[in-house]
């Protein structure tokens, strides 16, 4: 009997041997130490010994219950050992490998030339006054000064809507009537910047969406000398000490008397070529003192205050100040183009 508890224990030790993933090392388990393994089988059986040979019986079959036990623990150590081993040597992961650059983003040639308009007019003391991109015909004509039949209306002819008298800003001096109206009688000073659109014929130089940032000061005392100083001044921060501007007398409804501002053509450096259209002059602003019908539907009373208002194009300054030929390019989503910004 002794010897047959030998006996198991070489086999179960020589089997554990063999046994080299966790499928074959339960396999073992049950069938050795397993409830109905001949060692459980025969431990269960001790009392039916004869007393005599109990108490030998008893200790060896413990002692190979235990032999075996530490063996297979010795064995599950051994195995998960080499599972872990396999795993790091298939999945290798090398983590001297160089990243794969990721692609950044970057900011539009419109949104950094707006924030550089509005630092330059945040330093001469302008807030900046949010007005909407879908307007009344109302803001955009009529109280602008530009009656319903007014030819003007077809210099600024746009998109309208299905609903009668709602339509896309054409410019943004329809947000001079909405500031007014919530500012006045105090004194204002604000650009309104946003997106215009324009139902014409798309050029070099000109889209049917485009940016701009009207200008409005309104105070007691504002004079034509006080426009003319504070335009000289933006196109020297924006264009540097030595840039060129000239200021040219024009009409709009909404201010009297009128003026453009042009800046020397970046291209020919004021000689004449096709971009400037052989003037030597490219043009970046409208601009004039604020009409006095304007004023008074904006509720100021004219006798008493007066205001100069400017409208300007970014993209256009963004042409001039980076020597870009073709306005076609911001809203093409050529990224050879957007990249270079
Ligand atoms: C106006 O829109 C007037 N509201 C400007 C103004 C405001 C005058 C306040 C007086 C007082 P104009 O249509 O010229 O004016 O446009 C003003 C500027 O917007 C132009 O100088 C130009 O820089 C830009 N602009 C106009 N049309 C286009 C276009 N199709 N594409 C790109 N930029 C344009």
């Amino acid at each position: 009997m002794l010897e047959q508890l030998d006996t198991l224990e070489q086999e179960a030790l020589a089997a554990l041997a063999q046994a080299n993933d966790p499928g074959a090392l339960a396999a073992w388990k049950q069938t050795y130490l397993g409830r109905s393994a001949s060692l459980s089988t025969f431990l269960g059986d001790l009392g039916k010994l004869p007393a005599a040979e109990r108490p030998l019986a008893g200790k060896r079959g413990n002692e190979v219950k235990r032999t075996l036990e530490a063996a297979y623990a010795a064995g599950e150590e051994r195995i998960n050992a080499a599972v872990l081993n396999h795993a790091l040597q298939s999945e290798a992961l090398d983590v001297t490998l160089p990243g794969r650059p990721l692609r950044r983003g970057r900011l539009h040639p419109s949104t950094l030339i707006l924030r550089r308009i509005y630092a330059i007019w945040a330093e001469m003391g302008f807030q900046i006054y949010r007005s909407p991109n879908v307007e009344l015909d109302d803001y955009n004509f009529t109280l602008l000064n530009i009656p319903p039949h007014h030819p003007a209306r077809d210099m600024w002819d746009t998109f309208y809507t299905t609903e009668e008298g709602v339509l896309l800003r054409t410019h943004t001096s329809p947000g001079q009537i909405h500031a007014m109206r919530e500012f006045a009688p105090a004194p204002l000073r604000v650009i309104l910047p946003g997106m215009c659109f324009r139902y014409e014929q798309i050029t070099a130089r000109s889209e049917i969406q485009f940016h701009q940032v009207e200008g409005l000061a309104v105070g007691p005392g504002i004079t034509f000398a006080n426009l003319k100083a504070t335009l000289a001044d933006f196109a020297r921060r924006m264009f540097g000490e030595g840039a060129r501007t000239q200021f040219r007398a024009d009409h709009f409804p909404f201010t009297e008397p009128s003026m453009e501002v042009d800046v020397e053509c970046f291209v020919c450096g004021g000689k004449g070529c096709p971009v400037c259209k052989f003037s030597g002059w490219l043009e970046i602003l409208g601009s004039g003192m604020v009409h006095p019908t304007v004023l008074r539907n904006g509720g100021y009373d004219p006798k008493v205050f007066s205001g100069f208002a400017f409208g300007m194009g970014p993209e256009r300054i963004a042409m001039l100040r980076h020597g870009i030929e073709d306005i076609r390019y911001f809203w093409g989503n050529d990224l050879r183009f957007l990249e270079q910004f």
